[in-house]
């Protein structure tokens, strides 16, 4: 996500800890290199300027005790990206039963997708979910929001001979009473009309949400912070969510315009898959252009995936240090379904400085493949009892799997690998620390 605007400002970050003398003109050449990537990213000028302005300041405060000037200035420049790109994570909260989220917008922007991925994302963390479909506009939202909530599992409300918003609502307002979370999907327009107006008016009056969250393609770069004001003033926006973040080239400039608006980013759309959702946290975020890594986000989705009892399981076996082969096979099928390796890849600290090729990862994907066939090709003995290959054993396991041998040895080292660094998870619960440890080392 975002890859241009990370690569930039990390080629600025190096070029600061790589120097020698830190002195005024390299923080303007830095400043300078930020400034051409937040442009390139579609941030709006007067922006990019109060920023600079502060970084320039804040780097000619002496730096703190203990800190080097160099470590001081990344942290500055770290501080004041979170800052811009919006501060603070905020979150929707679940107060009253049910919450009513009703989500607003233009046509296209992603509306109807995101209702679906909210709805995903809440049952998963075992809420009870209804969606309700009001548009009546593009008669394909129907089918559309009722094929999706079919898949995910949460209940559709809808009336297709109905054409009014708000009789829609209403003749289904009784029926979701039970839910905790009930998410209004709304139609849009290809720009705020006064029949859109009116009708959402009359829509939000009806519904009461109690967060109107809007939804805005991140593609539109500053020209977020217009159509943010614009929204406010009919329904009071309550919080925004950015889509399309991942294909975009102006997603920096998006961001820093919701937050100027007041109304925060709460969660970034980031592909057309119902999981492409995450929730926005601007310091992790911002962590991850600057290439510090993003554990705690990986760790969250490593939870997901992976159930918890099965988590629990995992964290006792290595606790024990008998991290065997099933395992390292149920850690690779975590991994395969939190997503595609470089998005994982992006998160581990270190390795986004590593800046690997694209074709390299798709190589790791298919490794992956075939280690799981090397593993279901081997004994159950061997499965748990890795350190009993030999060379006879490696021959049969290939000739199975249809592998050489050298990959099955490559499988082994994988391993042994992986069991080091679950031993270095396991005793280092300071993350700085384990940082540091696991600087220049590569899980896969
Ligand atoms: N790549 C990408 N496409 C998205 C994302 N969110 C929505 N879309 C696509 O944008 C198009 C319009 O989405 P839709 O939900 O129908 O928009 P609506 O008119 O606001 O309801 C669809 O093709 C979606 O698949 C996203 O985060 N990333
Ligand atoms: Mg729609």
């Amino acid at each position: 996500m975002l890859q241009k605007l990370g690569s930039s400002l990390r080629d600025s970050l190096s070029k600061l800890k790589s120097s020698i003398f830190i002195d005024e003109t390299l923080i303007n050449d830095i400043v300078r290199d930020i400034q051409r990537a937040l442009l390139q990213s579609d941030a709006n000028v007067r922006l990019v300027l109060d920023l600079s302005k502060r970084i320039k300041e804040r780097a000619k405060e002496p730096s703190p005790k203990g800190i080097s000037k160099r470590d001081y200035l990344v942290k500055i420049v770290y501080e004041e990206l979170t800052t811009f790109l919006g501060e603070e994570s905020i979150k929707i909260e679940l107060t009253k039963k049910p919450t009513t989220l009703m989500l607003i917008g233009l046509f296209g922007s992603g509306k109807t997708t995101t209702t679906a991925k909210l709805a995903k994302f809440y049952k998963k963390r075992g809420h009870k979910v209804a969606v309700i479909e009001t548009d009546t506009w593009r008669p394909a939202a129907y089918d559309q929001l009722q094929q999706t909530s079919e898949q995910i599992g949460v209940d559709f409300y809808g009336d297709k001979n109905l054409k009014d918003p708000t009789q829609i609502y209403l003749k289904f307002e009784s029926q979701v009473k039970d839910y905790d979370i009930v998410i209004v999907d709304t139609a849009g327009r290809d720009r705020l009309s006064d029949e859109l107006v009116k009708e959402l008016t009359e829509l939000n009056n009806a519904v009461n949400a109690d967060h109107r969250i809007l939804i805005l393609s991140g593609d539109i770069g500053q020209g977020a912070e217009k159509q943010a004001q614009m929204f406010h003033e009919t329904c009071n926006v309550t919080g925004i969510i950015l889509t399309k973040m991942e294909g975009t080239a102006k997603g920096g400039g998006a961001l820093s315009a919701c937050h100027v608006t007041g109304a925060g980013v709460l969660f970034l759309g980031v592909g057309e898959k119902l999981d492409d959702l995450e929730e926005y946290h601007p310091q992790r975020f911002v962590g991850r252009l600057l290439g510090m890594g993003d554990l705690e986000t990986l760790l969250e989705r490593a939870h997901e995936v992976i159930n918890e009892e099965k988590a629990e399981d995992l964290q006792k076996r290595f606790q024990k240090g008998n991290f065997d082969l099933n395992d390292l096979y149920e850690q690779m099928k975590a991994l395969k379904s939190m997503g595609s390796l470089g998005k994982i890849m992006e998160m581990i600290p270190g390795m986004s400085s590593l800046k690997l090729p694209k074709e390299a990862l798709d190589v790791q994907e298919s490794k992956l493949q075939k280690w799981k066939y090397a593993i279901d090709s081997m004994t159950p003995y061997e499965r748990s009892n890795p350190d009993c290959f030999n060379s006879n054993r490696v021959d049969r396991v290939a000739a199975g799997a249809g592998m050489s041998i050298r990959e099955i040895r490559d499988l082994l080292k994988q391993y042994k690998q992986s069991k080091k660094m679950m031993k270095m998870f396991n005793g280092e619960q300071d993350v700085s620390k384990l940082m540091q440890k696991m600087k220049g080392k590569r899980p896969f």
